[in-house]
């Protein structure tokens, strides 16, 4: 039952079921219900952002555009694939994309915007989306659907770079998505992003949560029953360590299993789903806060 070995890091491990849950979680209708009603009653603390925009940072492949509908699954009542899932490194991810979520079957969407870039990736410092381009992103100079250039980053000498950005442009709560199986196989490459990244959003007060997705891949009781996730030691060794190298709190780690193969919903998945959504949507309360305090500050200082 041991874990760790590299070897087990590539199909889902036999781990020990903790017995008691490092996180506590009820997979009932009623909490499903209700997190569906609150994200759909959510509304930001100041007008001046009514959409907040949650954006997505991972390896290509690592589940993004999979939660995306996952998400929107969840919302219509049936699986949905909206974004271009599993498609890999066609011209479709260069893009920057936003993606709306819908409210059941009419036009209604939901107070967020779910924005994907093109993947980091993990290989070589110049594969991939160039982390200054994801930068722009966060201070919001890019406008959706722009095709990002690995070899030439935005500048404020690009035709579309958007040179004064507002609030609402701007990106309030950053997700870095990693899968669960490969999380002790995170490169030195990709690390050195995250870290980028982080460094340069620190002192801005943008929130920054992990989401760990395909938990069902990297542990065989978790596959067989999802509410055991809390309780697989593989999955918390590794989530552990996954806080430590990157700096962030325990509590800053959603996980989930995406809509991949599913024609049918689940109550299990949709609670982690939705669990997920509501711990950014919280952390963005805490990113505008702090923004519109900075602002009032600023101005009285001017
Ligand atoms: N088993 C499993 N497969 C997943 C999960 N999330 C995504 N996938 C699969 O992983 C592949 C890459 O996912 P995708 O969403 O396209 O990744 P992206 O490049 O980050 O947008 C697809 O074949 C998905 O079906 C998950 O939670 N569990
Ligand atoms: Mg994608």
């Amino acid at each position: 039952m041991g874990s760790g070995e590299s070897k087990q890091d590539e199909r889902p491990s036999q781990s020990h079921l903790i017995e008691k849950p490092w996180r506590i979680q009820e997979f009932s209708v009623n909490v499903r219900d209700k997190r569906i009603d609150e994200i759909r009653k959510y509304q930001t603390v100041t007008e001046l952002v009514e959409d907040p925009r949650i954006l997505l940072i991972g390896q290509i492949g690592c589940g993004k555009s999979s939660f995306f509908n996952s998400v929107n699954s969840v919302f219509r009542g049936h699986v949905m694939r909206q974004a271009t899932a599993g498609s890999g490194e066609t011209s479709v991810s260069k893009l920057y994309r936003t993606y709306p979520v819908f409210d059941g079957k009419g036009t209604k969407r939901l107070p967020f915007i779910l924005c994907d870039t093109m993947g980091l990736e993990g290989s070589s410092d110049e594969a991939g989306i160039h982390v200054d381009d994801i930068i722009s992103v966060i201070n919001g100079h890019v406008p959706d659907m722009y095709e990002f250039n690995p070899k030439a980053p935005i500048n404020y000498r690009s035709k579309c770079y958007r040179e004064n950005p507002c609030l609402a442009d701007k990106v309030h709560c950053i997700v870095y998505v990693v899968e669960a199986s490969k999380l002790s196989l995170i490169s030195e490459v990709l690390l050195k992003k995250f870290k980028f990244i982080q460094s340069n959003v620190n002192n801005k007060g943008i929130p920054q949560l992990v989401m760990v997705t395909k938990i069902d891949e990297a542990c065989m009781e978790v596959r067989n029953d999802l509410t055991k996730v809390y309780q697989s030691s593989y999955i918390y060794e590794k989530v552990t360590e996954l806080a430590k190298v990157l700096g962030v709190p325990l509590s800053a780690i959603s996980l989930v299993k995406n809509y991949a193969v599913d024609f049918e919903l689940n109550l299990n998945m949709d609670v982690l789903i939705l669990t997920a959504l509501q711990q950014m949507l919280r952390a963005v309360d805490g990113c505008l806060d702090e923004m519109m305090q900075r602002s009032l500050t600023q101005e009285g200082s001017s």
